[in-house]
C-alpha cells in the first residue's frame, strides 16, 4: 500500500519530529507503519474522546488573567489527536496508543528536600486545589503550536502544601513508565533514558504562570494529553511539560532529563521559546499554528519571546 502523505504531514517532518537525528530508520518504519494503518482509522472512525467522562467540572472558574492569548483556541478534535507521548509511539495516531495508560489507582510521590514528603493518591492530591481554566499557547519545539485551554492549577500551591526545605534548588518531574505498557518506549533502540524526566529550578516551579493540568476543554484530560497529571509550562518549549506524573522530586543540583540527555546541544535544560536561537536543525523564528487539518496549510506566524509570557518571566533569566 502506497503512503501518500496528508499535507500538514508532510510539512510537520518536514520540520522534522524529535527523535529523528538519532534513528532515522526507526522514524521511517514508523511513517510506513502510520501509512499502512491509515485506511483502517478511516473505517473504523474511532473518537479520541471517547474514553473520557463526560460529565463536566462543576464550578470552573476562567482565570481572568488567562483568558485572551491573542489567538482562538485549538479545536478540540486537534488537540486531542495531534500528540507527542513516545512512550506510546513515535507516529501522529499515538494518541490511540495511548489509551492503554491504566488510570486507576494513580498515585503521584513526592520526596526529597521537603518537610512534608508524602504519596497522594490522585484525588486526594487535586481535591487539595481549587481548580481554574487557563487557556495557554502553546509552542513545540517542532515549530507546531497550538492554544489550549487547561484546567488544573498553579504549581506554587503544591509548594505551599509540600514546603521545601531551603536547600531544594530543582525539581524533577517523572512519568509513567511500564515496557509492558509503554511499548513505543523502543524508539530509542538500545538507549534507554526511560522514564520520561522534565525538570524546572524552583524559582520557576513557584512562577505564577507554571501549572499543572488536570484536565481540558472543561474535562478531565484524555490519555494521549497526559492523564491524570501533566506540566505545562507556557513560556518553554512543549517538552518540557512532562505528562501523566507519578513523582516529584525536590533535590540540590540540576537534574539529568529526557531530551537533555540524549542531545543537550538540541534540547537545552531552559528551553524557554526563543525566535532568536534557533535549533541546531530548524529556525525558530516562525511556527505553524495547528489547524483544521488535512487539506488547509498551517498558517505561519512570528515566534515571540518566552512565547508571549515576557512579563511574568523574564525576570527569572536575569
Ligand atoms: N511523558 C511524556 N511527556 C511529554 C512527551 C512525551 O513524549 N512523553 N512529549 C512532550 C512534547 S515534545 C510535547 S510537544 C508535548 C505534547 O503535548 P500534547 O500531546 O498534549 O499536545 O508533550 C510533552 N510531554
Ligand atoms: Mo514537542
Amino acid at each position: 500500500m502506497a503512503f501518500t502523505p496528508r499535507p500538514w504531514e508532510s510539512q510537520a517532518d518536514q520540520i522534522t519530529s524529535e527523535e529523528l537525528f538519532w534513528n532515522r530508520r526507526q522514524f521511517l518504519k514508523g511513517i510506513i507503519g502510520t501509512g499502512a494503518t491509515l485506511p483502517l482509522i478511516a473505517c473504523r472512525a474511532p473518537d479520541p474522546l471517547a474514553t473520557i467522562p463526560s460529565q463536566p467540572y462543576g464550578s470552573l472558574k476562567l482565570n481572568p488573567q488567562f483568558k485572551s492569548p491573542g489567538r482562538p483556541p485549538t479545536p478540540e478534535n486537534l488537540t486531542s489527536t495531534y500528540n507527542n507521548f513516545y512512550e506510546f509511539g513515535s507516529g501522529k495516531s499515538v494518541w490511540q496508543e495511548a489509551q492503554a495508560l491504566p488510570l486507576e489507582d494513580w498515585q503521584v510521590t513526592i520526596s526529597g528536600l521537603v518537610k512534608n514528603p508524602r504519596t497522594y493518591d490522585i484525588d486526594t492530591l487535586v481535591k487539595k486545589f481549587p481548580i481554574e481554566e487557563r487557556i495557554y499557547r502553546f509552542r513545540c519545539v517542532e515549530a507546531w503550536a497550538m492554544v489550549v485551554p487547561w484546567v488544573g492549577f498553579p504549581m506554587h500551591l503544591l509548594l505551599k502544601e509540600v514546603e521545601p526545605t531551603a536547600a531544594a534548588k530543582y525539581v524533577r518531574f517523572t512519568s509513567f513508565y511500564d515496557p509492558k505498557i509503554t511499548k513505543g518506549g523502543g524508539i530509542l533502540g538500545s538507549y534507554h533514558p526511560w522514564p520520561y524526566t522534565e525538570g524546572l529550578t524552583i524559582q520557576e516551579m513557584a512562577n505564577e504562570l507554571a501549572f499543572f493540568a488536570t484536565g481540558v476543554y472543561g474535562k478531565p484530560l484524555p490519555k494521549q494529553n497526559g492523564a491524570p497529571l501533566r506540566m505545562v509550562i507556557p513560556w518553554k518549549y512543549g517538552f518540557k511539560g512532562a505528562k501523566s506524573i507519578v513523582k516529584i522530586e525536590f533535590i540540590d543540583k540540576q537534574p539529568a532529563t529526557f531530551w537533555n540527555t540524549i542531545n543537550a546541544n538540541e534540547y537545552d535544560f531552559l528551553a524557554n521559546v526563543n525566535p532568536d536561537k534557533p535549533h541546531p536543525r530548524w529556525s525558530q523564528a516562525t511556527e505553524r499554528i495547528v489547524s483544521k487539518g488535512p487539506s488547509v496549510l498551517w498558517e505561519i506566524r512570528p515566534t515571540v519571546v518566552y512565547n508571549g509570557y515576557g512579563s511574568y518571566v523574564a525576570q527569572l533569566y536575569s
